[in-house]
């Protein structure tokens, strides 16, 4: 039996989980727009999880609204709007052998639907951490083999073991020092304007990766952000993302529709 899943904390979690219950051979890191347009190849046998549903599957477990299929839609598995998709495979099977990763899950639920606390965005360690070594906006090297190695750490070795590995503790040094430089630039170039804080990076090239959370943990007084950057591919042109704070939790505007009415888009929270 294959699975297919997102090469995400999340994902990895579904793989950890999903191996307790079933006999899960291959695993297989789909990115989800491919899986969007169809192109990836599915069997009747495989596991999707965490990603879009595909007809030809065997199971499929989701969490993302966004994916929630049409009404009637019949399948074997489960949608749920949970924190994580490995909560919404948790939850059906509710097999024991599946509390020793206990740990792990509450982790995952808090990084996939970003509820973080202060500290664990300004100073993250464990878990947290961990998945930002996943995580494509630190900018690090992809690399699947260690998205694969991870997952196997993950069935068996305590955190500190993971995070003790020199493939793991190589790239948090990394994350890490990229991320003290990136604060040090936010408080730089940062304002607050009433509740909005304002970030402009325009004359910025390549800021350091850092946590797009990070904005909220320094202006915790602060509900919404504004930060104005170079767009990528349109030189000349600047790109303005709104988000609201995941910190202080007071903003009702939606941000998405903002947005729209400018040509852009997103959702009720980030736009
Ligand atoms: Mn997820």
């Amino acid at each position: 039996m294959r699975l297919l899943t997102r090469a995400d904390l999340d994902g990895l979690t579904c793989g950890v989980l999903l191996s307790v219950v079933e006999p899960v051979g291959e695993v297989v890191f789909v990115e989800p727009h491919r899986m969007q347009r169809g192109d990836v190849d599915v069997r009747p046998d495989d596991i999707i999880a965490n990603l879009p549903y595909h007809p030809g599957c065997g199971m499929w477990f989701d969490h993302h609204i966004s994916n929630k299929p049409p009404e009637g839609t019949r399948f074997k598995g489960a949608f749920h709007v949970d924190p994580s998709a490995a909560r919404t495979i948790y939850d059906y099977y509710r097999d024991p052998r599946m509390d020793r990763y206990q740990e792990l899950l509450e982790a995952t639920d808090r990084v996939d639907a970003a509820r973080l606390t202060l500290e664990e965005i300004r100073n993250p360690t464990g878990y947290v951490l961990l998945s930002l070594t996943l995580d494509p906006r630190s900018h690090l090297e992809q690399s699947l083999q260690y998205c694969h190695d991870l997952l196997e750490w993950l069935k068996t070795e305590s955190i500190d073991t993971i995070m003790a590995r020199p493939e793991v503790s190589r790239r948090c040094r990394r994350i890490l020092d990229d991320q003290k430089r990136f604060e040090r630039l936010l408080l730089q170039r940062s304002r607050s304007e009433g509740n909005v804080v304002v970030t402009d990076f325009r004359s910025i090239d390549r800021p350091p990766a850092g946590s797009r959370f990070l904005v909220y943990a320094l202006f915790p007084q602060c509900n919404a952000s504004v930060k104005i950057y170079p767009a990528r591919d349109d030189e000349g042109s600047v790109g303005i993302s709104l988000g609201h704070s995941i910190v202080n939790r007071g903003q009702t505007v939606n941000v998405g529709r903002l947005c729209a009415r400018f040509g852009g888009g997103g959702h009720r929270g980030a736009g």
